[in-house]
């Protein structure tokens, strides 16, 4: 019998609680933790699975340099020495453009950013890339426009509401919602409640739901057009929550008259009846919306989340019970970077911008590859797999191994490892103190700290460590007396006024705070993540402090540490604050307060978003006639979280899904290998015959083709993504791949 302690799933966004059984310094067993109040005892299998991400075959132990084609163990003061000189040198001459950090992003362990972000400002960069802007820059982008902040992200409020209709998402695989499988099936029973789902194919939540709209790929934008004028043209809209809550919403209303319903209808695929029964029960009950991939990584993203907004706002269902909700948060997901503000970088050689302070990380191939005298030279990956995980895998090595310094720190030697100039090895979120900052929950705010339940078996440090080191040996840390480093070891209250001082007096400390603390006080508690935790919640914004007074913390100057003790306390997780459920509209933080309907820069893809176009648009190339959904989030990938394939043995995982007449026209079979073929490359793969697949829609999921003791399992699928098909805002349109498939 082995130790049990309470933690955290890092595999999703969710990070379920978990009962983790280790013993010999390996998890033994694993259990979903009932006292978990965001989880309550919900996991899936890849939470089950997790010994296979913490042990396995490929975990780095030294910090690794390239020499020729192979690596060799070097010190971490020669690993730190040589890229902190490299780094000096290639700024130096380059300018802070050569430098950016991808990372800070991950599903479980997102307290290194408080330290990549810092080094990357240290250097002078604002070019931090990570998954953020691979799905979400749209939709964040068009919250900054209507919702004020591009960090104000609203969420259906599952818990109160009648009616949730889906886009695109397929929760009941890939979750995003605590419970969600739960949650979706409660709601599918319910004989008073409803799940509408809009999705291609049969998937696992369409199989469950109420009505299912198996829409033609790619067409959303004219569907949502298309429930947005019949709504107005049956008079089915809030005009009272028009005229108190939005603006603007004179300046669109017109372009949803006189557009022909029917015919989109009919492009969509769809029964107008059905489509307009759909929408008046979405504008007519207490309802609610959840969209994702499907739309994110579709045609019109960023047009799709400004329709959604429209949509939700004409019925009335933002910031309202049972509707869509904006929920708090303990800290934002990331800035609000107007790209309208001068200050906010544009790249140099695809001119993109970011959105919640991430640029995406499709162009990077491009800024490495460019001959602008800025170009991108030098490159940190923490927390992603690049190779694998964006677009045009083909390309991405291209682009890295043309860098002067490529520098990954990792769990294990993954594809973007192995062609780094240098590898750190990194603790995993069970060998360090770590979390996350996605606000899931409404209305309370949970806050997990995941502690060490497995001692490093080499030199591994918190990612957080790593930054701090290099910016030290950069010079990027100014002198600290002796005095903070000594309160450090007597007490919070010491070390929070020696701190105090120590910042009144040296200019810099400010700026390099989290590396401060980390020196100091993680040197005391043994953790520079658990040291950045305790700062944050010192100076934590007004607005947190209120929502956790509503949840029993006294306000006033002792708040910071009162809730640092009951997170310490609480392995398996608190209710860290409670937004207020009575006034949501107050989290709407454009000037106005109030939503904002107009958004000039989409106007001109709303108007040209008619049938004729879209007719025109839809027309497949015959040398590619089927589109290709690049990736799928299934119960049997974890993006590339996954190192060790044995937990999926037995199972038919990575297969091309195709529906049974395109496979009959194709004279293709069940099980065969077919070879799919895109603008981007080729893949070989096993065909899996489904009618849960949508006519002329091929699937993939995402993740595989990693190779492992020699063996490759799987087709990556970014193989057959180009990094160039991506829309305006860097996001690729992974769900919409032209692509053919032939026998082998
Ligand atoms: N098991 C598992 N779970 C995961 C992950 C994982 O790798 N594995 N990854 C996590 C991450 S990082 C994310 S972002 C989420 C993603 O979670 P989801 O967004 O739910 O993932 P997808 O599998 O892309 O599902 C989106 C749905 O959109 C549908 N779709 C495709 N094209 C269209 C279209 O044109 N219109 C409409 N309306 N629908 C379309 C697809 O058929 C699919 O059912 O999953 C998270 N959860
Ligand atoms: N074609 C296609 N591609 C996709 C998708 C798709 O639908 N289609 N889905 C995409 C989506 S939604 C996402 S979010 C991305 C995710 O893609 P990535 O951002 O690459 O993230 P992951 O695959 O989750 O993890 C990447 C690496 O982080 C490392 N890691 C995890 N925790 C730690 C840690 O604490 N420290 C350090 N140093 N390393 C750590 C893991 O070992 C892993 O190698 O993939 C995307 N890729
Ligand atoms: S993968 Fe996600 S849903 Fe599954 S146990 Fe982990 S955190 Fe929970
Ligand atoms: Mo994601």
């Amino acid at each position: 019998m082995g130790t049990i302690h309470k933690t955290g799933c890092v595999l999703c966004a969710q990070n379920c609680g978990l009962e983790v059984e280790a013993e010999n310094n390996r998890i033994v067993k694993v259990k979903p933790d009932k006292s978990n109040v965001k989880s309550e005892g919900y996991f899936c299998r890849k939470g089950m699975n997790i010994a296979y991400h913490q042990h396995n075959a490929d975990r780095l132990k030294y910090p690794l340099k390239r020499v020729a084609e192979s690596f060799e163990r070097i010190s971490w003061d020669q690993a730190i020495d040589e890229i902190a000189s490299k780094l000096k040198s290639i700024v130096g001459q380059y300018g802070p453009r050569s430098f950016a950090y991808m990372g800070g992003g991950g599903q479980g362990c997102h307290l290194e950013a408080a330290f990549g972000l810092r080094l990357m400002r240290g250097l002078g960069s604002q070019y931090q890339y990570s998954a953020l802007a691979q799905e979400f820059a749209g939709a964040f982008w068009v919250c900054g426009r209507t919702h004020g902040r591009q960090y104000l992200h609203d969420q259906p409020d599952v818990n109160q509401t009648d009616l949730l209709l889906v886009m695109g998402w397929n929760g009941m695989q890939s979750h995003q919602i605590p419970q969600a499988p739960r949650q979706l099936q409660r709601l599918a029973k319910d004989p008073d409640k409803m799940l509408i789902v809009i999705d291609p194919r049969l998937s696992e939540t369409a199989k469950i739901a109420d009505i299912h709209l198996p829409i033609r790929p790619g067409t959303d934008a004219l569907l949502l057009k298309a429930m947005i004028s019949i709504i107005l043209k049956e008079g089915w809209e809030n005009k009272a929550y028009l005229e108190n809550h939005t603006s603007g919403f004179e300046q669109v209303k017109s372009l949803f008259h006189d557009f022909d319903v029917r015919a989109a209808i009919k492009t969509c695929g769809l029964d107008f009846d059905q489509v307009r029964e759909v929408s008046r029960l979405y504008a007519t009950r207490k309802s609610s919306l959840r969209y994702d991939l499907g739309i994110f990584m579709g045609r019109h993203s960023g047009l799709n989340s400004y329709l959604i907004v429209i949509l939700q706002a004409i019925c009335g269902r933002l910031c309202a019970e049972g509707g869509n909700v904006i929920n708090g948060h303990m800290m934002p997901m990331g800035p609000h970077t107007d790209e309208r503000n001068p200050k906010i970088w544009r790249t140099v050689a695809t001119n993109s911008f970011p959105v919640c302070g991430s640029f995406p990380p499709n162009v990077m191939p491009e800024e490495i590859l460019s001959n602008h005298p800025e170009r991108l030279r030098a490159v940190i990956v923490t927390n992603a797999n690049p190779l694998r995980s964006y677009a045009d895998t083909t390309e991405y090595e291209n682009a890295f191994r043309s860098l002067d310094l490529l520098v990954t720190a990792e769990l294990a030697m993954t594809e973007t490892a192995a062609l780094s100039h240098y590898v750190l090895p990194s603790r995993t979120g069970y060998e360090s103190w770590d979390s996350t900052f996605f606000p899931m929950t409404y209305p309370g705010i949970h806050f997990q700290m995941r502690r060490p339940i497995i001692e490093p078996d080499g030199e591994q440090m918190e990612l957080g460590e790593i930054h701090l080191r290099i910016a030290d040996k950069l010079g990027l840390i100014p002198p600290i007396p002796e005095s903070l480093y000594k309160a450090a070891y007597e007490s919070h209250a010491a070390f929070a006024n020696a701190l105090m001082e120590y910042a009144m007096t040296e200019p810099k400390a400010l700026k390099a705070m989290p590396f401060i603390l980390g020196k100091t006080l993680g040197k005391a508690m043994g953790s520079v993540h658990l040291a950045a935790l305790w700062g944050m919640l010192q100076v934590a914004p007004k607005s947190f402090q209120e929502n956790a007074a509503r949840t029993g913390f006294k306000p006033g100057p002792t708040l910071g540490e009162e809730i640092f003790q009951q997170i310490i306390d609480h392995p398996e997780g608190i209710w860290v604050g409670k937004i207020d459920p009575e006034n949501n509209f107050a989290e709407i933080k454009t000037e106005d307060k109030k939503i904002n309907l107009h958004i000039p820069e989409l106007l001109d893809e709303l108007k040209a978003l008619d049938v004729a176009n879209e007719e025109a648009a839809l027309v497949m190339d015959t040398k590619f006639p089927l589109i290709l959904m690049a990736g799928r989030h299934m119960s049997t990938n974890a993006n590339t979280l996954m190192r060790d394939p044995a937990w999926n043995e037995g199972k038919r995982v990575c297969t091309l899904a195709m529906h049974p007449n395109d496979a009959a026209s194709l004279k293709l079979t069940d099980g065969q290998q077919v070879r799919v073929i895109t603008e981007a490359g080729s893949e070989e793969i096993e065909l899996e015959v489904s009618d849960t697949a949508h006519i002329g829609h091929v699937v993939i999921p995402h993740g595989f083709g990693l190779v492992y003791n020699g063996r490759k399992y799987g087709a990556n699928v970014n193989r057959l993504t180009k990094n160039t098909h991506r829309d305006q805002f860097g996001t690729p349109i992974h769900r919409y791949v032209p692509c053919r498939v032939e026998a082998i």
